[in-house]
């Protein structure tokens, strides 16, 4: 049998365990990135853990999330990503260059390198060839200091693509057709792996709208080829010399094979509140429209928005509608600028916002109560816009746009308008001015990190108690995401503040959790959180481990964990359970006495173990999957100590 595209990027860069699905297998990193919400907590691991200058091929801090800086903590951060960027070998994309995906494409992804990324849309770069992967902070800065980053093995599904999308449907809707197939839940240990003659039909950023927003189904990463398109980009980037060929062999062996007839698909929509809640266009036409948001990492690419503006085009927003447009990045702009496409934007009246995260993180640009908000962005989890009670639709540029010029939810088709088929410039007008390099290694040493009042040390864990005498301080239901554990948005500014940021955990869920947490950690308990399945969607941010650790948490037993989040917890010493058997989560309540006595050597030894319920006196069984090295990291209360327990400091 051949090898999948997958095996063959992952083999040269094996080097620990193995890869064969289910195993652990740790991987080389080639390159890292860091945007601003998760960089600062990263840098300041990369700091803790005594790391001089990065070991990668190179490693990238980006500004892109918090630009709206409301109070000085944000500004602050910047200040400090800067100076440690140039003190320890990391290149910096200033705020205002665009959004870490969007420029990483454009400027620095190669095809076939390994990526690891504090963000858990990293796998964008999966639309150039590239394996690349969301992780919390902390790994990244372990990546970032050369060591390897563990995985467990994937699987691989074959996706086929044939023939090729009809006018007004978009690459958004071959994502979301994915979506609809695999659900946002039970594909963790999975590569989604592109192929097929569709495939040769779809742009870099088209395939990159695809990977991007494969992380909604909880995958590792997805993968396209790396073939002729991928060099007319990297061509038009003026970047002809970092492509190779690559594609999976004709008789690959794939887990499953997946085909989807592009001709076939039509405007798809994610209904609120899961980008996995699939719908087409049509069924929901007429539904009157608040807001339309055009950009994000998902569709914020020239093509995206130049589509749009044709659109657009001698037209005016619906008197109804508040149309934003905030462009990928500043390469972006300046071409959509060169080629008249930012002219046709304005002229119908659209808010023309920074090349940067905002309306996508909640920051800003929340709509109205009950607003209905179309957008074209990757999530639509409830109060995702900063407006609790708003209906967020996820949706191609297309669509959007449709629904700014007429005010209602509008299948693109029924526009009545000949298809603006958008050709990809052959050469970009491309320039890195707003990259910062870093220092000389022979004149870094001298540099000084300025650090504002906001920005503490990392919190370091305690080792893990030789018995769990918990308490269940909130019991929640299925698909709960980090943005509900570690609400976004206006929050975020206190990302390098943990005892600040502990103070909003579970904020959109129950407001009380951080108080009675303390309470509960004052009267000698430890934390335990119960939750359904899929705990953990959504973000790579570790403060949905880390705040919890700092308000006593020391377990979690749910009924299934997402992939990055899993791993966070691990990181900060906070122990994943899963039910052997589902219904016991039904018995136990909020405020029950959890028991186990031995954790340690069970930790050490096992891989379940029998939870007393004291309250209810009763016993259910619970399972844990880790590996030699996680059960190390866990008894030492979490990767920061068990590094530096090695290191002797
Ligand atoms: C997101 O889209 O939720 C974010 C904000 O980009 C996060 C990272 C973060 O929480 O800082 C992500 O996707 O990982
Ligand atoms: Fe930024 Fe939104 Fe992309 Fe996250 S999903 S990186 S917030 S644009």
């Amino acid at each position: 049998m051949g090898l999948t595209l997958t095996e063959k990027i992952l083999r040269p860069h094996l080097v620990d365990g193995s890869l064969v699905p289910g195993e652990e297998a740790g991987i080389k990193i080639d390159q890292t990135l860091t945007q601003d919400a998760t960089g600062t907590m990263a840098y300041l691991q990369f700091e803790a853990l005594g790391l001089l200058r990065v070991a990668t091929e190179l490693s990238i801090s980006y500004i892109d999330h918090n630009t709206v800086q409301i109070g000085f903590e944000n500004a602050d951060d910047h200040r400090y990503l800067q100076d440690v960027a140039r003190k320890h070998g990391i290149l910096l994309s200033r705020a205002g260059n665009g959004i870490c995906h969007q420029v990483h494409l454009e400027r620095f992804g190669v095809p076939g390198k390994t990526m690891l990324g504090s963000d858990s849309h990293t796998p964008t770069g999966g639309g150039l060839g590239m394996f690349a992967l969301g992780a919390g902070g902390l790994d990244v800065a372990l990546a970032m200091g050369g060591q390897p980053f563990y995985l467990t093995a994937p699987r691989v599904i074959g996706i086929h693509l044939t023939g090729r999308l009809s006018p007004w449907v978009a690459a958004k809707d071959v994502i979301l057709e994915v979506l609809r197939l695999f659900s946002t839940k039970g594909n963790v240990g999975t590569v989604f792996e592109y192929f097929g003659d569709g495939v040769g039909t779809l742009s870099v950023p088209e395939r990159a709208t695809i990977t991007n927003m494969g992380a909604e189904c909880g995958v590792t990463t997805s993968v396209f080829p790396s073939d002729d398109i991928t060099r007319r980009f990297l061509e038009s980037e003026d970047r002809a010399h970092d492509w190779i060929e690559l594609a999976a062999d004709d008789d690959a062996d794939y887990d499953r094979v997946v085909t989807i007839e592009l001709s076939s698909l039509e405007p798809l929509a994610a209904t609120p509140h899961s980008p996995g809640n699939v719908k087409t266009v049509r069924s929901l036409s007429g539904l009157h429209v608040d807001q339309v948001c055009i950009g994000s990492c998902t569709n914020g690419s020239y093509r995206d928005l130049a589509v749009a503006a044709s659109i657009l085009k001698d037209r005016i927003v619906h008197e109804d509608v508040s149309l934003i447009v905030a462009p990928g990045s500043r390469q972006v702009l300046e071409n959509l600028a060169r080629d008249g496409y930012l002219t046709d934007l304005i002229a119908a009246g659209a808010r023309i916002d920074e090349c940067a995260c905002g309306f996508c993180i909640g920051n800003s640009r929340s709509p109205g109560s009950k607003a209905v908000s179309l957008r074209t962005s990757n999530r639509n989890f409830k109060g995702r816009s900063g407006t609790p009670d708003a209906d967020l639709y996820l949706v191609s540029c297309e669509t959007a746009a449709a629904a700014a010029v007429t005010g209602r939810i509008t299948d693109p088709r029924d526009l009545g308008m000949t298809f603006p088929r958008i050709e990809m410039p052959a050469a970009f007008r491309v320039d890195n001015g707003m990259i910062l390099h870093p220092a000389d290694p022979d004149d870094d040493a001298g540099l000084k990190i300025r650090r504002g009042p906001n920005i503490g040390p990392p919190p370091t864990g305690e080792s893990f108690p030789g018995n769990i005498n918990g308490k269940a301080l909130i019991k929640v239901g299925d698909q709960v995401t980090t943005d509900h554990i570690m609400p976004a948005g206006a929050r975020m500014k206190y990302r390098s503040n943990i005892p600040r940021y502990a103070d909003f955990v579970f904020e959109p869920i129950d407001p009380s959790f951080p108080s009675r947490a303390r309470a509960a950690r004052d009267e000698g308990f430890q934390g335990i959180i119960v939750a359904g399945l899929s705990y953990g969607q959504g973000s790579s941010r570790e403060h949905a481990a880390l705040c919890p650790m700092h308000l006593g948490v020391r377990v979690v037993i749910a009924k299934s964990f997402e992939r990055i989040h899993a791993a966070n917890l691990v990181n900060f010493g906070i122990l994943p359970l899963v039910f052997v058997d589902e219904t016991d989560y039904d018995a136990i309540e909020p405020g029950d006495l959890l028991d186990v006595p031995g954790i340690r050597s069970i930790i050490a030894n096992e891989e379940a173990l029998t939870v007393h319920n004291r309250t209810k006196e009763m016993n259910f069984r619970a399972g844990f999957n880790l590996t030699e090295r996680q059960r190390w990291i866990l008894l030492a209360g979490g990767a920061l100590n068990l590094v530096r327990k090695k290191k002797g400091n």
